[in-house]
């Protein structure tokens, strides 16, 4: 009688865990016969009633009907794992030979791609680079540069200031100022960097652009050595055709003073739209620096002479390559900023 529904409960336990799919429901058969109400854990607990024999007999019984149900627990649990497993695997297979996403890489903005190549040219000719604040003393922007009080640069309406005595620097001179004050003879610098000015923005202004300065001091420097340097840096700029010409000018912090035009890159001097017909495009001013900037730097002017040149780098970039408004490298359209990756 015991035997038969030993049988039975074997029979159970086996449809029970054939249909089992999840650790849920092994479980679920595992206290139908194991656990505490189990039909096998009851079968155990009524042997009590029995005759010693019959009790030993069936205790043997019934312990290897728990081992093998045990033994059932544990294959169907291990299929059942192997199976999450392999469904897991399955949706989370990558195809390896699918494209993958190209990334969208950044690059470089014009205006910094100009002053690199700019500073490539000039550091080929051994110039070093120098930086410097932008919020500078009025001293360093004006005074230090032979700026007469009453120049019209200094003016509220040209120049942000941000008290009595400092202000946004008009260009990068201050830069030059405390390289002079630093470093004695021979200096080989330029400095690029960011400028500000109160102009109203249109086409050629900007409040806030970019120059490239250089300084040149060491003994003996004349404008011959000014006029070699700025013709090998604007055939490298513009092409080995390019022709220069210095016309006279008036800086306060150079004597003499020049504006340097190079033969015009598109038509090669005849005249055309991009040089309004005169065949040169003015690209810098220049100068020998005067002996007031370079006595601020304690530069011994009977001994040292030296050149400064100045350019915006804006204008460089828009002739270069042929942009005809300046508010364009700030007004951050990617479709026009894209195209000097
Ligand atoms: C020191 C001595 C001399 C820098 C110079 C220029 C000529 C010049 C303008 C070009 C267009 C500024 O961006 S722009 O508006 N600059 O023409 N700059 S010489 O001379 C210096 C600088 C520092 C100590």
């Amino acid at each position: 009688m015991y035997k038969e529904e030993l049988a039975k409960i074997m029979d159970e336990a086996r449809q029970w865990l054939r249909n089992a799919r999840t650790r849920v429901d092994i479980e679920e058969a595992r206290i139908k016969v194991l656990g505490k109400k189990g039909s096998l854990t009851g079968i155990l607990r009524s042997m009590g009633s029995l005759a010693p024999e019959a009790r030993k007999e069936l205790g043997k019984l019934a312990n290897e009907a728990r081992a093998d149900v045990e033994a059932l627990l544990e294959a169907k649990a291990d299929e059942v794992k192997r199976a999450e497993r392999a469904a897991q695997f399955k949706a989370e297979a990558i195809d390896v030979t699918e494209p993958g996403v190209a990334p969208r890489l950044g690059g470089k903005h014009p205006i910094t791609l100009t002053i690199e190549e700019i500073s490539r040219i000039f550091m080929s000719m051994g110039f070093s680079i120098a930086e410097g604040p932008e919020v500078e003393t009025v001293f360093n922007n004006f005074d230090a540069l032979n700026a007469a009080p009453n120049h019209p640069s200094r003016d509220l309406t040209d120049t942000f200031y941000i008290s009595g005595d400092t202000l946004l620097r008009t260009q990068t001179s201050p830069v030059q100022v405390r390289t002079l004050q630093r470093q004695k003879p021979p200096i080989k610098v330029i400095s690029p960097g960011r400028c500000f000015r109160t102009d109203t923005p249109d086409a050629t202004h900007s409040p806030m652009f970019h120059q490239v300065e250089g300084l040149l001091v060491d003994e003996g420097v004349t404008m011959a050595d000014l006029k070699g340097t700025l013709d090998v840096f604007a055939k490298r700029m513009f092409g080995p055709e390019a022709r220069t010409k210095f016309r006279p000018h008036f800086f306060p912090f150079t004597e003499p003073s020049a504006e340097m035009d190079v033969s015009c890159f598109k038509c090669g001097g005849k005249g055309c739209r991009v040089c309004k017909g005169s065949g040169w495009i003015e690209v810098l001013g220049c100068g020998m620096v005067h002996p007031n900037v370079l006595k601020v730097g304690g530069v011994d002017t009977e001994r040292h002479t030296g050149f400064a040149f100045g350019m915006g780098v804006e204008r460089i970039a828009m002739l270069r390559h042929g942009i005809d408004d300046i508010r364009l490298f700030y007004e951050n359209d990617m479709r026009f900023i894209e195209q000097f990756k």
